[in-house]
């Protein structure tokens, strides 16, 4: 504890500096933790965490124990050093300051922190002002702390007791239930997360506890192997084209960089990058240092090697990424995020580190197992040369566009107007609903285009052969963007793309098909909420002159309940083609009385798993990611 003690004597409460109350974020806390919904609920425990986390990138710190409580109220405990007890120059403990003023957790302070988590990096007051009741305990110098706090205001003040031979915090909180839309904490989302830190953070425990259920459900999250054993996890469902994974790891200037990865026979590019253990989903400098490096480093080891002879061209970036899993993971005291959804990490000095550092790891490791290096680059070149097909393919379809008078696929019913933040697109499953959705639209905003049969498995095939197909040519000149490296969002012809397939087995699968092409190819459709799946009733109820749609079996069995069994009608729909036009606009394509979900992502790199899970079991995405059911328009997060 003497060594403890001494290195924790430069900080304390005259570190801690006040920048601002909390009655702000109660006024608006979708400005500090994003919205009052599922993704707002959770991100208060990440909040907590990520200040032990701090205390673990510190060195601090081994172990976090997270519980849900019965009701919903959470608790998570850390063996770290504890939150300071000493008392802060305004004449209040450090802890009240800590809990009770914003951006107070010593990570603006200098010495107190040399890495700071937290995407929004508020700390640990902004959960104390969205919180009915917080409690927090700490375990420090011998003593144990305490104080309470309803909505951020004391209850019951600073007091010290008993003994404590070890160190560490303790924050119980329950949810402000005037503040989020629902209290429910889900164990997978949770879960999700803290697998992911643990991966981050190799060696660190999180345990989580769920004791809402007869029986608590606890599970652990440790990995000795760290990123190795995040890229196992990844490729898990894939066949590897090398057995070890690459793997380095280095530190320049203050800032750590963690680097794994390893090809697999697949098609598709699965990077995934962190900052200060933040899925950085729009990238920054830490990627573009290791997309330089690694291709710059791979051309010039085939070229050494004599597997890329002198007048041949070099690779390029794409076809070195083609079928590889990497996860890059930075920690960079001073993080700066950008870009739309703060996740593009900015600090420049990350981007020369980042490709010395792998330029270096991925040299040495080339060395040391050049049959591995040989089958890496021989993908390389298999995929430069389909990319130089997909070349041809492409320009043969923009010279045909070029010569025709429109270049809008024929097979399309476009809308008149022309403001795309108005218009949407359905696109059909068979020509013969097509017809009906074509007669029952409405003009003036819904396009149809009809798809016939099952379209092309994007898992499975190249660029080139993608570009053949028709149903997908079809796609990409309605929607107008281009696909992969070449999208471009402002092109966007519809402000919604809806899938509009029947409700069974094969639309199941074909909505599955497009999903995954729009995942792989038109990313930012996806992640920008174009995407939506059209919901067919599934039954029709007629008693007399009355008429009831159903869309579900639930909804089904409720509403005979209600209004009797004698004298009904009930038709089970096979498929949209049994519907007329009419009746398709009535329960599926007027915006008034449709129910629409949206597609998201949750979680990026679980994303992933769910599409080669789904692509290889051919099967819907899981009811479980549908979420609540809003107005017209559910979320269905990937
Ligand atoms: C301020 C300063 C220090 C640690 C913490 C806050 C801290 C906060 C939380 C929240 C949950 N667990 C935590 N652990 C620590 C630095 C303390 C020092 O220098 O001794």
């Amino acid at each position: 504890m003497a060594e403890n003690e001494k290195k924790k004597s430069g900080y304390g409460a005259k570190d801690i500096q006040v920048l601002e109350g909390l009655e702000a974020v109660r006024k608006r806390p979708g400005m500090y933790i994003g919205d009052t919904a599922e993704r707002g609920l959770h991100h208060l425990v990440y909040e907590v965490v990520d200040n032990s986390i701090d205390e673990a990138l510190a060195g601090y710190c081994t172990h976090i124990w997270v519980t849900i409580h019965p009701d919903n109220s959470i608790t998570v405990v850390d063996n770290g050093r504890g939150i300071p007890v000493d008392m802060h120059k305004t004449g209040k403990p450090a802890l009240e300051v800590v809990l009770t003023v914003l951006h107070a957790g010593g990570k603006f302070g200098g010495e107190g922190y040399a890495i700071s988590g937290g995407l929004h990096g508020v700390g640990v007051s902004v959960v104390n002002a969205l919180s009915e009741e917080m409690r927090v305990t700490v375990r420090r110098e011998g003593r144990i702390h305490e104080m309470v706090f309803s909505r951020g205001k004391v209850t019951e003040g600073f007091h010290s007791y008993g003994t404590a031979d070890n160190t560490g915090t303790t924050v119980h909180f329950l949810p402000d239930r005037t503040i989020f839309n629902s209290i429910v904490f889900s164990f997978d989302v949770l879960a999700t997360r803290f697998k992911e830190l643990a991966f981050l953070n190799k060696g660190l425990t999180i345990q989580l506890r769920d004791e809402r259920g007869d029986e608590p459900r606890v599970e652990d999250y440790h990995f000795e192997g760290g990123l190795k054993t995040f890229i196992e996890y990844l490729n898990s469902n894939k066949d590897t084209i090398h057995n070890t994974v690459i793997e380095f790891e280095g530190a320049r200037e203050g800032i750590i960089l963690d680097v794994a990865m390893q090809y697999n026979d697949g098609f598709s590019e699965n990077i995934y990058s962190f900052a200060n253990n933040i899925n950085t989903i729009e990238g920054g400098t830490h990627l573009s240092g290791f997309r330089t490096a690694l291709t710059r480093t791979l051309n010039d080891y085939a070229r050494r090697t004599g597997l890329i002879k002198e007048n041949e061209e070099n690779l390029s970036g794409e076809d070195v990424r083609e079928g590889l899993t990497a996860v890059i993971s930075a920690k960079v005291p001073g993080p700066q995020f950008e870009g739309q959804t703060k996740t593009k990490l900015g600090n420049s000095e990350v981007r020369g580190i980042t490709d010395t550092l792998v330029s270096e790891g991925l040299r040495t490791f080339l060395e040391e197992h050049p049959a591995d290096g040989k089958r890496i680059i021989e993908k390389s070149i298999l995929a430069s040369r389909a990319r130089e097909a997909a070349r041809k393919a492409r320009e043969l379809t923009r010279r045909k566009n070029a010569l025709e008078v429109s270049s809008l696929p024929g097979k399309l019913a476009d809308c008149s107007e022309r403001d795309s933040k108005l218009t949407e697109i359905y696109l059909v499953e068979g020509d013969s609903a097509g017809g009906s959705a074509k007669s029952g639209r409405d003009r003036r905003f819904q396009a149809i285009l009809p798809l016939r049969g099952k379209i092309l498995n994007v898992e499975k095939a190249r660029l080139d052969k993608i570009l053949s197909n028709e149903e997908i040519r079809s796609m990409i000149t309605a929607f107008g963007t281009g696909i992969g490296d070449e999208f471009e969002i402002e092109k966007l012809r519809y402000d919604k793309i809806i899938i509009m397939t029947d409700a069974d087995v094969d639309g199941a699968h074909i909505r599955t098909l497009l999903l995954t092409f729009f995942y792989r190819y038109l990313k930012p459709l996806i992640t920008g909420g174009h995407v939506y799946i059209a919901q067919p009733p599934l039954y029709q109820l007629r008693k007399g002159r009355s008429k009831w749609y159903m869309y579900s079996d639930d909804e089904l069995n409720s509403k005979l309940n209600e209004i009797g069994r004698d004298g009904i009608a009930v038709q089970r729909y096979k498929g949209l083609g049994e519907m007329d036009a009419v009746q398709l606009w009535d329960t599926t394509m007027n915006p008034e009385y449709r129910t629409i979900l949206r597609v998201g992502m949750r979680d990026a790199v679980e994303a992933d798993r769910i599409f080669t899970v789904l692509m290889r079991d051919k099967v819907e995405p899981r009811r479980e990611f549908i979420q609540a059911n809003a107005k017209n328009v559910t979320n269905l997060d990937l």
